[in-house]
């Protein structure tokens, strides 16, 4: 389940990152035949920057998990410029200009599913309930300000001042970071985790998620993991990654994450639909616990100028290399599903809007 209760005042005694990031030179990103332009930038063959400030000191109040590109260097977001953040509220307001509903409505209403005839399992329901009571902040010795939704409590929003760990409630949540970075988890139900920039860590909700997750990680270089039962490729990536898992158990911010790394009563079928939103300078981000059969990216069309107009000429920029499955977005932008067998993938995965 997904409920566990960070434990907002742990002063956090991870060891503190002096590693120097790590990429896999060995390990190429494969170009494509029709990948001519950027290079796509190497994660390590874990798929995860095993050296990022993850667990951070008591005194790290800046970076979480920055992606390093092949060249080792941390890709900043919107070096062009581009404004992909949602509003100075915190609150998403690009989507439905197509009629896609990616994104409930600015009052936490979510609207029709999928205009577009794109297949939706999912039931979508309301997102969020307006807030009634105010939501508790406890400052913590990590820089994060820390919030909990409840049932009675559904919609909350970061603060822009700080870092944000907000955990969701059983019930359908609207959560929304600020401007640094942020943890974002929505627990169980149909959730909308908006992060805005900087490099965030945003989980759909645990293996026993059910409903319809929205996932937006916004400008920066961000994680992304999809709720609902764990992928092999999604135990694997863990299993064999120690520095990870040694991090992410130490950190209250990833309790939630780590009790879906150590849930081994995943239910095999699929219970949730997750959804993905890419926007214009999203930087670098990698999706984890992608599932092929029901989740679904969802990209604007000819985002960062590139001439992406629909999910067949978006297939053709898909460069896999081993389990890893990258998108080169164009002006230094991409995002990497990680542990996902390509073949699986289809033109259903991705809908332009
Ligand atoms: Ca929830």
């Amino acid at each position: 389940m997904s409920d566990k209760v960070i434990d907002s005042g742990k002063k956090l005694d991870g060891p503190t990152d002096t590693a120097t990031p790590v990429t896999d030179p060995a390990a190429p990103v494969t170009s494509s035949s029709t990948d001519t332009t950027t290079p796509v930038p190497v994660i390590d063959d874990k798929g995860v920057d095993p050296a990022a400030p993850v667990t951070g000191s008591s005194t790290d109040t800046t970076t979480l998990a920055p992606v390093i590109d092949d060249k080792g260097v941390d890709t900043a977001p919107d070096d062009k410029g581009v404004d992909t953040a949602p509003d100075d509220n915190g609150v998403d307001t690009k989507p439905d200009d197509n009629g896609v509903d990616t994104k409930p409505d600015d009052n936490g209403v979510d609207t029709t599913p999928d205009d577009n005839g794109n297949s939706n399992a999912a039931t979508a329901t309301p997102a969020a309930t307006s807030a009634t009571t105010a939501v508790t902040v406890t400052k913590g010795d990590d820089g994060f300000e820390h919030r909990h939704a409840d049932l009675s409590n559904r919609e909350v929003h970061g603060s822009e001042d700080s870092h944000n760990a907000i955990q969701g409630s059983t019930g359908d949540d609207l959560i929304t970071g600020g401007s640094q970075s942020d943890v974002l988890e929505g627990g169980n139900g149909s959730d909308d985790l908006s992060a805005g920039s900087g490099d965030d860590i945003l989980v759909g909700g645990g293996s026993d998620d059910v409903g319809l997750n929205h996932l937006e990680g916004g400008g920066g270089d961000d994680i992304l993991v999809a709720g609902g039962h764990k992928t092999k490729a999604f135990d694997d990536l863990f299993a064999s990654n120690d520095a990870l898992n040694k991090a992410i158990h130490a950190d209250a911010k990833f309790a939630d994450l780590a009790s879906i790394i150590d849930d081994s009563s995943a239910s095999a079928v699929a219970q949730v639909e997750n959804h993905f939103s890419v926007h214009s300078g999203n930087g670098n981000d990698l999706i984890l616990n992608f599932h092929a059969e029901t989740d679904k990216i969802v990209l604007d069309r000819d985002l960062n100028g590139s001439t992406i107009e629909d999910a067949a000429s978006l297939m053709e920029h898909l460069v896999i290399d081993g389990s890893k499955v990258s998108l080169d977005l164009g002006h230094g932008n991409s995002i990497t599903l990680v542990g996902v067998d390509a073949s699986n993938l289809t033109e259903s995965n991705f809908v332009i809007v």
